[in-house]
C-alpha cells in the first residue's frame, strides 16, 4: 500500500454490524461509493479508497445496555488529502464526528504527511539550551490577577515572580490586547523585569507572552512582540485551529518556543463517546503542529484528566514521531508544590511544574511560592521526603507552602 494516515476510532453501538460499519465509513469517506462502480472504474479509484486495518469489538461481559464499542483502525490514502491539518481532520472526522457515538481516538500519520512539518523549532531540548537548564524539571509560573491592571502593577508582578526561581512565566491566557497593558508594551515591562530579577537570580527566564487577536494579525503581532523582546509566545490553540499555530512555528521571524495552552480542550476529549482523545488532540497533534511547550490538565489538581489519559499525552509528545522534536510536557492547574514528588515519580524530569495558585497563593507571598516550589523539586530529585526537607534550615516556604496545601503522596 503507498503512504497512508491510519485512524483509530472508538465506536459504541449496541447492535451495529461493526464489520459493516467500518467498511460504510472507509469507503464513503474516500470514495463515496464502491460496489456499484463499474470494474474499470474501480480499477482507477483503488489508490484512493479507504481500508479497514482491523475492527475489535468488545462485547460487554454482563450486555449492559451502552457499553458495546469496537476500536476500529481505518487507512486513508494520502493522495486524497494536502498536507494540512484541517484536510486531514475533515477527511478522517469531518462529517463522522457528527454521525453517533463515535471518538477518534488516535492518528498515524504517514512518513509522506508528516514531512511537511518542521514541528517544534526548539523542543524540549531546545528550551532547555535556552535556558541553559539540563539537570532538572522547569518551572513555570503563571500570571494571575492580569485583567484590570496596568503595567506597572504587571511589571511588579512580573518581578515577584521571577524572584522565586522560576524558568518560565506565561501571561494568563485571558489577557487579550487591552488599552492598560498593550502587547509590546507588556513585553518591554516584563523583559525589563526579568533582567532585574537576573541580577538577584543570575537565572535564565522566558517570558511566554499570549499572542492574541485576528488570525490575519496574529504574524505580525507575534513579529512586534519578538522585536519587543519576547523571548516565548502562549498560543490559544484550538480556539484558531492547529493550522495557524503551523504557520507561526514554521515562520523564520518567530524565532522563539511557543507554548500551546489547551483552552477550549474540554470540549472535545473528556467524553467517551465523543470528540478527540487527548493524547491526539492535546498530544501529536500539538507537536506535529509546532508547539514546544503543551499545557494540559494534569490528574493531580483542580481540572482533572484521568491519569492513564494523561500519561498518554506525555508519551504523545516524547516518544519518537517521525522527524519531530519532542514537546515539553506541561501538566497543569491546581499545581502546589505538595504535589511535586508526585509529577516526579509520573513524568521524569522532562517536565515544566506549571502553577498560578499554587505560587501567588502562597502564605509568604509570590517569590516564596516560586522558592517552595524549587526546594520541593531539589528534595524530590534528592529523594528527600517533603516533610524532612521542609524542616531543614532555609526551606521555610516549602514548610509554609506544606502546612497550606498539604502533600499528596499518590
Ligand atoms: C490547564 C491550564 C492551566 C492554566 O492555564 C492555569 O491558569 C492554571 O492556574 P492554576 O495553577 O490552577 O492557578
Amino acid at each position: 500500500m503507498s503512504q497512508v494516515c491510519i485512524a483509530t476510532y472508538r465506536s459504541y453501538d449496541d447492535r451495529a454490524d461493526f464489520h459493516k460499519k467500518a467498511l460504510s465509513i472507509a469507503v464513503g469517506l474516500t470514495v463515496g461509493s464502491w460496489t456499484e462502480l463499474p470494474e474499470a472504474k474501480k480499477a482507477e479509484m483503488e489508490k484512493h479508497l479507504g481500508k479497514v486495518l482491523s475492527v475489535e469489538v468488545h462485547e460487554p461481559a454482563n450486555g449492559a445496555a451502552g457499553e458495546r464499542y469496537a476500536d476500529i483502525r481505518i487507512a486513508y490514502p494520502d493522495i486524497n488529502f494536502s498536507q494540512d491539518i484541517p484536510a486531514l481532520l475533515v477527511t478522517v472526522f469531518g462529517k463522522l464526528s457528527m454521525d453517533g457515538r463515535i471518538k477518534l481516538i488516535d492518528l498515524d500519520v504517514s512518513e509522506n504527511f508528516a514531512s511537511a512539518f518542521p514541528g517544534p523549532r526548539f523542543g524540549l531540548q531546545g528550551v532547555r539550551d535556552l535556558l541553559d537548564v539540563h539537570d532538572r524539571p522547569l518551572l513555570m509560573s503563571i500570571f494571575k490577577s492580569v485583567v484590570g491592571h496596568d503595567l506597572a502593577n504587571l511589571q511588579e508582578q512580573f518581578y515577584k515572580q521571577a524572584l522565586g526561581g522560576v524558568d518560565l512565566i506565561k501571561d494568563d491566557e485571558i489577557l487579550f490586547e487591552n488599552p492598560l497593558t498593550p502587547l509590546e508594551k507588556r513585553v518591554e515591562i516584563c523583559m525589563e523585569a526579568a533582567r532585574k530579577a537576573q541580577e538577584e537570580t543570575g537565572q535564565k527566564l522566558l517570558y511566554a507572552v499570549n499572542l492574541t487577536g485576528p488570525t490575519s494579525q496574529l504574524a505580525a503581532n507575534a513579529r512586534k512582540a519578538v522585536a519587543a523582546g519576547a523571548n516565548a509566545l502562549l498560543f490559544n490553540v484550538l480556539s484558531y485551529g492547529y493550522d495557524v499555530m503551523h504557520e507561526l512555528s514554521k515562520d523564520p521571524e518567530i524565532n522563539v518556543p511557543i507554548a500551546a495552552h489547551p483552552a477550549l480542550a474540554g470540549a472535545f476529549y473528556p467524553s467517551p463517546h465523543y470528540g478527540i482523545g487527548a493524547s491526539l488532540l492535546l498530544g501529536k497533534l500539538m507537536r506535529l503542529a509546532g508547539a514546544d511547550l503543551v499545557l494540559f490538565p494534569s490528574p493531580y489538581g483542580s481540572v482533572v484528566m484521568p491519569k492513564e489519559e494523561n500519561l498518554a499525552v506525555k508519551d504523545a509528545l516524547l516518544s519518537p514521531l517521525h522527524q519531530l522534536r519532542t514537546s515539553f510536557p506541561v501538566p497543569s492547574a491546581g499545581i502546589h508544590p505538595g504535589l511535586v514528588p508526585l509529577i516526579l515519580k509520573d513524568f521524569g524530569t522532562d517536565v515544566v511544574v506549571n502553577a498560578g495558585g499554587g505560587i501567588h497563593g502562597h502564605p509568604m507571598g509570590t517569590a516564596a511560592g516560586g522558592h517552595a516550589f524549587r526546594q520541593a523539586i531539589q528534595a524530590a530529585l534528592s529523594g528527600t521526603p517533603l516533610l524532612e526537607a521542609a524542616a531543614a534550615e532555609g526551606n521555610e516556604a516549602l514548610q509554609a507552602a506544606i502546612t497550606a496545601w498539604g502533600i499528596k503522596e499518590a
